[in-house]
């Protein structure tokens, strides 16, 4: 892995790490004209595209809800009981993040609230192939149910075979999810958005995807809304020397087997330390399933920074903004306090992210590529919008008749202001014509 090399009182900066960034102009281009045909021409178009990319000629998109059952009945019984397990804890995490709708009353009789109403309907996307995940149904499906979503249908490419994956059903199944596509792709967000014959279009579009479904989030948002673009996987691992170099390495193998394009960071005070953390990757990744997937990701964009101190790991990390922080030091709760930047925060050695991915509860949907400088996991929140909720009394409009007038005067607005002075002249007794 790069080394980095901190002096003492240097900063860590932006431009030492080596992102892949979210920008690609290639799936942009094929993104929009697929979409373009799905909205001209429809499930023809989805069919065609299926065919193409996933090599299955698909009839009916729909998965009949005797699919579902047959998969969720087929699927291993140790499977669908880790499901039930993470779906109970991610439910329970989730309902506290629910939202009441508000009203405030002031002293002159005025209401103002907010009105919390869930989204009608919303699409989750489901990727296949390499990052082919139940836990993903689970992180997207749970936070919307919660939310109180009526309709979550489900989008999922289909194997060259034409059938979806069990657990991905059986996941589906213990969700509460019942509409459920074989259709991926950009092509599939296309139908998300805007609709075909089968597929009617959703409020919002949530899900990880590979280059060309995140170039098809991008290119439908602001018709339909969209949850965060979500890039290569991440962490960061700040191990002190009280750390295990053997559990170092194998949470960050955790996320480097992932993607060849997967970010995994470590953040340590010697050199001597990172060579033994090196060293027992050598060993693990002999016995890895999915050695070169990770070898890759840890050679091509792994990086270790040497910190002088603990401030300078924690400078560093705030820089570095990872999807997922792991803490392997001595009294990690003593850090949270000055971690800015971090989608998700593992505290001591026996949390690896695993767990978090998994069953924890909270959201594996996450901030990557530094976007924890502002963004937030997938939540509830995602999934429900906001009214303004505004009531005045005649004692209330009285308060405030000269504050509006005054202002809408000021911009140039003379019905704005008259809306108010007719009211107060009907207080006044005096007649409402202009
Ligand atoms: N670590 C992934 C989530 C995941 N892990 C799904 C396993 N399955 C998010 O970066
Ligand atoms: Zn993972």
């Amino acid at each position: 892995m790069r080394r980095v090399i901190l002096k003492e009182g240097e900063q860590f900066k932006s431009s030492q790490i080596n992102r892949t960034g979210a920008f690609n102009a290639g799936a942009i281009a094929a993104a929009t004209s697929i979409i373009e045909e799905v909205r001209e021409r429809g499930d023809a178009a989805l069919r065609d595209f299926t065919a193409k990319f996933d090599g299955v000629e698909v009839e009916d998109f729909r998965v009949p809800q005797e699919t579902i059952d047959a998969a969720a009945a087929q699927c291993d019984a140790k499977t669908v009981a880790a499901l039930e397990h993470a779906a109970k804890q991610i439910r329970e995490f989730h309902e506290r993040q629910k939202q009441q709708s508000w009203i405030a009353t002031r002293e002159n009789g005025a209401i103002v609230g907010a009105k919390v109403t869930p989204l009608e309907s919303v699409g989750i996307y489901v990727p296949g192939g390499r990052a082919l995940y139940p836990s993903t149904v689970l992180m997207n499906a749970i936070p919307a149910s919660v939310a109180g979503v009526e309709r979550i249908a489900c989008v999922t490419p289909p194997s060259k075979d034409g059938s979806l994956d069990s657990a991905i059903l059986a996941a589906c199944k213990i969700a509460g999810v019942t509409e459920i596509y074989s259709v991926g792709g950009a092509q599939a967000v296309g139908a998300l958005a805007y609709g075909t014959e089968t597929i009617e279009p959703v409020a919002k579009i949530t899900g990880p995807g590979n280059a060309y479904v995140a170039a098809a989030k991008k290119i439908v948002s602001g018709d339909v809304g969209i949850d965060m673009i979500a890039g290569p996987s991440e962490v960061c691992v700040v191990a002190d020397e009280t750390a295990d170099p053997a559990l170092v390495a194998i949470d960050l193998m955790a996320q480097a087997e992932h993607d060849p394009l997967a970010a995994c960071y470590l953040v340590t005070f010697s050199e001597e330390y990172a060579d033994q953390i090196e060293a027992a990757i050598e060993r693990h990744v002999k016995h890895s399933t999915r050695a070169e997937i990770t070898m890759a990701s840890l050679n091509d964009h792994g990086l270790i920074t040497i910190c002088p101190d603990r401030k300078a790991a924690i400078q560093a990390v705030n820089v570095i903004a990872p999807e997922h922080l792991e803490l392997h030091v001595e009294n990690a709760m003593d850090l949270l306090g000055s971690i800015k930047n971090a989608g998700a925060i593992f505290l001591g050695e026996w949390t690896p992210e695993a767990v978090g991915d998994y069953v924890a509860g909270p959201n594996h949907t996450l901030p990557t590529g530094g976007t924890a400088r502002y963004a937030s996991p997938l939540s509830v929140e995602e999934f429900v919008k906001k009214s303004s909720i505004i009531q005045y009394t005649p004692e209330a409009l009285a308060t405030d008749a000269d504050s509006v007038m005054t202002i809408a005067r000021h911009e140039g607005l003379w019905a704005h202001a008259m809306s108010v002075e007719l009211r107060c002249n009907e207080l006044a007794g005096k007649p409402t014509e202009v």
